[in-house]
């Protein structure tokens, strides 16, 4: 163990310089894909190459391991050499608890079905918070010590008694306590950092949309339906107490609007009476309320919604399901998104929701109003936006993101051991 330890620390000076690279590479190829995984931009152009990137995103966030023990197995002799640069261990510790909170949570985004929706909640919640404090200090960090890919001597620590160490001739023996050159460089981190940093939290707040409430959706509500539906009194004030979580809006096209001239409801394909509604029939159909969870698959919920809105097996028994019928596609008013279950699987679960009030309010355009399904039992890729338009058909669909890559497989694992007894 200790030759094969001294073995390893054979030009460790330069050892470190190169694992410092490949380190930075990999930090790079995580920011980039991790920050085009987030960015909402991104989720229309790329479609099925998402699901690539992220396999990209979880393979090189796992390989991060490598340079990170191979360091921790160098690091007892880089601390020494360190003695005299507080500074550069506060880099070197700010940046491994970066390192290992990403890989931890990142584990745990990969693992999302194991660990279930809470952990994996959190765990978002780090890796988000991670990326938006260590981005930006990475960054600075970077700026501040561009030199280094000329001068690789600023790099090297110089020390006479090791041997292996990279030569030290280059070192220009005491430096001043602040030359001009550190100065302007602090200056240009600095001025990055200040610039950056809230350009970073606002392109954050509006990429993701990660806020402290949902109130804002209601607020720029894009629909002009009219009238507005009543709630019903387990709605307003919503028997669930309220939604506890953000939604973060995921949309593959723009956001579609929607006044009552360019919006009705079918009901088609094997049913013995296809429909289309205007708003105010739709509103005729007797509504009810449930409460439930709402899971995404890369992580983030919002508990105990309270939603109103119309079962589908009371909609479906309103058309008369022919029997050749098998499934039940779903058509989001956008004209890309959609997706189905089988009948079967909704009779199953029997919660599935055509849902017109969140909490009591109209569903607002971004979260998919003024009409969305509610699948509360599957991921939420299921519960399909705009909804304006259910077809009974013979046949399996593939759904959008199922196409693309998603599991066929949309049961939350949490939920299904009690529904499947
Ligand atoms: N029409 C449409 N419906 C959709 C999507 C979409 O992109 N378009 N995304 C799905 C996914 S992956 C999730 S997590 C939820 C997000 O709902 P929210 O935007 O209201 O938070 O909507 C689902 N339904
Ligand atoms: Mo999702």
């Amino acid at each position: 163990m200790k030759a094969w330890l001294q073995q390893l620390r054979k030009g460790y000076g330069k050892k470190l310089a190169s694992l410092h690279r490949w380190n930075a590479w990999i930090v790079v190829i995580l920011a980039v894909s991790g920050l085009i995984l987030l960015g909402g931009f991104w989720r229309e152009v790329l479609g099925a190459g998402r699901i690539w990137l992220k396999w990209l995103h979880i393979i090189v966030g796992l390989a991060m391991l490598v340079p990170v023990i191979y360091y921790l197995l160098l690091a007892g002799k880089h601390w020494k050499q360190l003695r005299d640069r507080p500074w550069q261990k506060v880099n070197t510790i700010i940046v491994l608890i970066l390192l290992v909170g990403w890989f931890i949570s990142g584990v745990l985004l990969w693992q999302f079905k194991a660990v279930g929706p809470r952990w994996s909640g959190q765990a978002l919640w780090i890796h988000d918070l991670l990326t938006w404090v260590g981005l930006p200090y990475i960054i600075y960090h970077s700026i501040t010590r561009t030199k280094w890919l000329k001068d690789t001597h600023r790099r090297a620590i110089p020390n006479k008694n090791q041997p292996n160490a990279v030569p030290e001739a280059e070192s220009t023996g005491p430096q001043p306590f602040y030359t001009r050159r550190a100065f302007l460089r602090t200056a240009v981190g600095a001025g990055a950092a200040l610039t950056l940093g809230p350009t970073f939290i606002r392109w954050a707040k509006n990429s993701i949309a990660y806020q402290s409430s949902n109130e804002r959706y209601f607020e720029n509500d894009a629909n002009r339906m009219s009238p507005a539906p009543h709630p019903l009194p387990q709605s307003a004030p919503p028997i669930g107490g309220g939604a506890e979580g953000n939604f973060r809006v995921y949309t593959v096209t723009d956001i579609p609007s929607f006044t009552n001239t360019n919006w009705s409801f079918s009901i088609d394909g094997l049913v013995n009476k296809p429909m289309t509604l205007t708003w105010e029939q739709f509103l005729e159909i007797r509504r009810s309320v449930q409460v439930s969870d709402f899971y995404c698959v890369t992580g983030w919920s919002v508990f105990k919604n309270t939603w109103e809105g119309i079962p589908l097996t009371q909609l479906l028994k309103m058309a008369g399901v022919k029997p050749e019928a098998a499934t039940i596609k779903f058509y989001s008013g956008d004209g890309v998104y959609t997706d189905a279950i089988s009948l079967e699987q909704n009779q199953q679960m029997g919660d599935v929701l055509v849902a017109v009030m969140h909490d009591g309010k109209l569903i607002p355009s971004d979260l998919g109003g003024p009409v969305r399904l509610i699948v509360p039992q599957m991921y939420a890729y299921k519960s399909v936006k705009w909804l304006n338009r259910i077809e009974l058909i013979a046949e399996d669909h593939i759904g959008y993101w199922e196409e693309r890559g998603y599991d066929k497989d949309a049961w939350v694992p949490s939920l299904r051991k009690k529904s499947s007894t």
